[in-house]
């Protein structure tokens, strides 16, 4: 399998903390999402993900898009431990989780948002801490009175799930913003235990081949 994706990109991050978990080998190609103004909208590239984003998973003949898709993707077709486990119940919570970030959240804050708002709207830097500071508190907040009663040794019960794939990315790039963590004291919790993990370690940011630190 072939991942193309971003050292830094949230989403690529969460397809890689997966792959790990499920003990997959997968071939990393990176995209830089700066240089030349950003390869992922080179045509070749679109081919493959006609959105312009990372990432995109190849496999053999079948290319998927979209991190959850692909996240689903592995857990149907490959074996390993379940990225998500339990019954309907418990799934649905799963996926509404990972939803909550990287549906509700993670759009807000991408790249070529900040990149609109800075360069078509004129928007200052300030403005635009405020934009994230306001899209990451209200999300946030939400997501830490989900974990009071949706978490417990891991953001769904006691099993790790793609839940805990989309926090750790999430988490990792408020700090970036320079988000504080003070108010979410169950995301910090989760966020310190997924980093010790060794699978969630070989996915950092840092550890990858494209990583520019
Ligand atoms: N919903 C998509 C989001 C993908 C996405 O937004 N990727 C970002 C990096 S985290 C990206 O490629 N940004 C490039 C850009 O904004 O130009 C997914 O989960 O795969």
């Amino acid at each position: 399998m072939e991942l193309y994706g971003y050292w830094r990109s949230s989403a690529s991050y969460r397809v890689r903390i997966g792959l790990n978990y499920k003990g997959l080998d997968y071939h990393s190609i990176p995209v830089h999402l700066l240089r030349d103004g950003g390869e992922q909208h080179q045509t070749a590239y679109r081919q493959l993900n006609p959105n312009g984003l990372v990432p995109t998973l190849v496999d053999g003949s079948h290319v998927v898009h979209q991190s959850l898709a692909i996240l689903e993707y592995l857990d149907e077709t490959c074996a390993g431990p379940k990225l998500l486990p339990g019954d309907a119940a418990q799934r649905a919570t799963i996926r509404a989780l990972s939803l909550d970030l990287a549906a509700e959240l993670q759009p807000l804050i991408n790249l070529r948002v900040q990149q609109y708002l800075t360069q078509q709207l004129q928007v200052s830097e300030q403005a635009k801490q405020a934009w994230l500071q306001e899209w990451f508190g209200r999300a946030f907040q939400a997501f830490e009175t989900s974990l009071h009663e949706t978490a417990g040794d891991y953001a769904v019960g006691d099993s790790f799930s793609m839940a805990d794939a989309c926090l750790v990315p999430q988490v990792y790039s408020a700090l970036r913003f320079g988000i504080e963590l003070a108010d979410y004291p169950q995301l910090e919790r989760l966020y310190q235990k997924l980093l010790s993990l060794d699978f969630v370690q070989a996915a950092a940011p840092e550890q990858q081949p494209d990583a520019q630190v």
